[in-house]
C-alpha cells in the first residue's frame, strides 16, 4: 500500500498534484479542505464553525478534521492506498493520525513537500481567488495569515516526519507536468526505502 502526505503551504499545488497522483497509483484522495467546503456547502454543525475560522485564515480544530479523515478511512479500507492532501496540519493531527492508522493495518509511506516562494504563493491564490469564488483565496491579507499559521503550525511537521525517516522535499515551481515527474521519482525513493 502507498500512502503518501502531500505537503506544502497554502497554494503550493497540492490540490493540483493529488489528483495527478491518484489517477496514476490508484489511490483514494483525502483533502481535509475540500471535505471542510463540502460541510460548509451542506451547512452542516461542522461546516458552520469551519467556516468562519477558514474564511479568517485560520485552520479548522483538529478533532474535527481527525474525525473526518477517520471516517473516510473506514470508507475505504479496500483500497490501494491514501493521498493526505493537506493534512495532517498540526503536530497534534500528525500524532492522531499515527496511532489511528495501525488499527487499519495502515502506516504513512512518506510525506512529500512541495516548496514554492511566499510571493508566488500568494499569487497563484489571488489568481484562484478570482475564477472560484473560495471567499479564503479573494484577499490578499488572509492569504499571508493563511502562510503566516502555515510557518508556525504546520511548517514543524516537516522535523516530525524527518525523525522517522520519512521526509523528502522537491520544488513546487515549474510546469505541473515536471512538478509531477519529481514527485512521482520522490514516491518511487519512499517505495524503494519502504520495502527495503
Ligand atoms: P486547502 O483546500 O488544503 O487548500 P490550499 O492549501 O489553499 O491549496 P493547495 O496547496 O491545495 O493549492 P492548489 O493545488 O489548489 O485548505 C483550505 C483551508 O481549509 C485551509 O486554509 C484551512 O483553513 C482549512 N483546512 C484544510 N485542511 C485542514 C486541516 N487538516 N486542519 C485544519 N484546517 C484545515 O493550488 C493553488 C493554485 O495554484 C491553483 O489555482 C492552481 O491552479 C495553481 N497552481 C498549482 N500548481 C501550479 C504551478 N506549478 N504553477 C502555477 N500555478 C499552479
Amino acid at each position: 500500500m502507498l500512502n503518501i502526505v502531500l505537503f506544502g503551504a497554502p497554494g503550493a499545488g497540492k490540490g493540483t498534484q493529488a489528483a495527478k497522483l491518484v489517477e496514476k497509483y490508484n489511490l483514494v484522495h483525502l483533502s481535509t479542505g475540500d471535505m471542510l467546503r463540502d460541510e460548509i456547502a451542506r451547512c452542516t454543525h461542522h461546516g458552520l464553525i469551519a467556516q468562519q475560522l477558514i474564511n479568517n485564515g485560520q485552520l479548522a480544530p483538529d478533532s474535527m478534521v481527525v474525525e473526518m479523515i477517520a471516517e473516510k478511512i473506514k470508507t475505504h479500507k479496500a483500497s490501494e492506498g491514501f493521498i493526505f492532501d493537506g493534512f495532517p496540519r498540526t503536530i497534534p493531527q500528525a500524532k492522531m493520525l499515527d496511532s489511528m492508522l495501525p488499527e487499519h493495518g495502515l502506516r504513512i509511506t512518506g510525506m512529500i513537500a512541495l516548496s514554492a516562494p511566499e510571493d508566488e504563493l500568494v499569487h497563484r491564490l489571488l489568481c484562484r481567488g478570482k475564477c472560484s469564488g473560495r471567499a479564503d483565496d479573494q484577499n490578499e491579507e488572509i492569504i499571508r495569515n493563511r502562510i503566516a499559521v502555515y510557518h508556525e503550525k504546520t511548517a514543524p511537521l516537516i522535523e516530525y516526519y524527518a525523525a522517522q525517516g520519512k521526509h523528502l522535499s522537491t520544488k513546487g515551481v515549474g510546469s505541473i507536468d515536471e512538478i509531477f515527474h519529481n514527485l512521482c521519482a520522490a514516491i518511487e525513493k519512499l517505495r524503494q526505502v519502504c520495502c527495503a
